[in-house]
């Protein structure tokens, strides 16, 4: 094996052909092609795994082909995401009852029909064995880096992560941990971690991944939540290195204002966010994607066509995606799906030319 290797290398040299590209160096060329050539791919939070009345029950045998992208718009969404959260412990489903062996076929098979693939990852606080939204405790961060009193037990945690996506095998992803850490929600967030500790954190996780575990097939993305100043949004960034996307995750919540002037607020706050992300991934050279958006619920039947896509469609997002459709919380949806009052208008977003879905 090694001979052969040792001899394809050297006929590289001798005929002067570029070694065949990486996964991940393949992903990196496929976003950027996107962006040049003005598009953004649309993706979808645990679709295949699950819709807002349906859950795929037995993965083994499922084909996954069921989508609610697909059932309205007659494709797949162009990137799919899904959660690790819970495989710190080694639990065999996630935070939201999907098994990761569901997780793991269902993204296999997203790449497989040409697709993309995105994992972000909701850990439990280690110190006070709450979930990842239990912010009680401002010692967390401090307590899992290389001194601290959690640290060991928190390297077996992120070992559990890295052995998942290690098994997804030679394969590209984009992977978004500690994501809106400028929100105060998280155990990871601004307001009960320091500026150094987070930094420190993504470092850890990175060099764990990469140069502990050898998983070079990720796409790193940095995602704090909107709005933000251009200063704000970086105060954490733990640096050019150790991310290859600048995300941002950012919700419409309809306030007073109503529906109209909620939308009006929101597609203003993204174009924002936007605008700045533009300029800081031009002075990086890092690809920009709104990484987590959404409107619990869509009650604006024209929020596709009239608010989301205005807002997007003159910066070089990379991708856009809405979170999940839950099967057990019929309100709890961000995605179409058959029989939802604005199917027609996610029609109309999904066939823009410069919106992409699989194909
Ligand atoms: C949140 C909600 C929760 C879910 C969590 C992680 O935004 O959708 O129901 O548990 O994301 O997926």
């Amino acid at each position: 094996m090694k001979k052969m290797l040792l001899f394809t290398a050297l006929a590289c040299v001798a005929c002067g052909t570029k070694p065949a590209e990486t996964p991940r160096e393949q992903l990196v060329g496929r976003l950027n092609t996107l962006v040049a050539e003005g598009k953004i791919a649309y993706a979808h939070q645990d679709d295949l795994a699950y819709g807002h009345a349906w859950c795929v029950e037995d993965w083994e045998t499922d084909a996954l082909e069921r989508s609610d992208v697909k059932a309205v718009a007659g494709k797949y969404p162009a990137m799919v995401g899904f959660d690790l959260g819970d495989i710190e412990h080694g639990a065999d489903k996630n935070l939201d009852g999907v098994p990761f062996g569901l997780i793991r076929k269902a993204a296999l098979a997203q790449i497989e029909r040409g697709g993309m693939v995105t994992f972000s990852w909701h850990p439990d606080n280690i110190i006070t064995g709450g979930d990842a939204w239990d912010v009680s405790s401002d010692q967390v961060v401090k307590s899992i880096l290389p001194g601290g009193e959690k640290h060991d037990e928190f390297m077996v945690w992120l070992q559990r992560g890295a052995d998942f996506i290690e098994s997804l095998g030679d394969v590209a992803v984009i992977f978004r941990p500690w994501h809106e850490n400028s929100g105060n929600w998280f155990w990871w967030c601004q307001n009960v971690c320091t500026v150094d500790e987070y930094k420190a954190l993504f470092r850890m996780t990175w060099e764990y991944f990469v140069q502990e575990c050898g998983l070079t097939n990720l796409l790193w993305c940095y995602s704090p939540n909107g709005p933000f100043t251009k200063e704000s949004y970086m105060e954490r960034y733990p640096g050019d290195e150790y991310v290859d996307i600048l995300g941002a995750d950012f919700y419409e919540f309809i306030g007073p204002d109503g529906i109209k002037g909620s939308g009006e607020r929101f597609a203003g706050v993204i174009s924002d966010m936007l605008g700045k992300m533009a300029e800081m991934g031009v002075a990086h050279n890092k690809l920009i994607a709104l990484s987590e958006t959404g409107l619990e619920g869509i009650p604006d039947n024209n929020w596709w066509s009239e608010v989301l896509y205005p807002a997007l469609k003159d910066y070089p997002v990379s991708y856009v995606l809405t979170w999940r459709n839950a099967h057990d919380k019929p309100g709890h949806f961000y995605g179409p799906w058959e029989g939802y009052a604005g199917e027609e208008d996610f029609k109309i977003f999904a066939a823009k030319e410069n919106i992409v879905l699989l194909d």
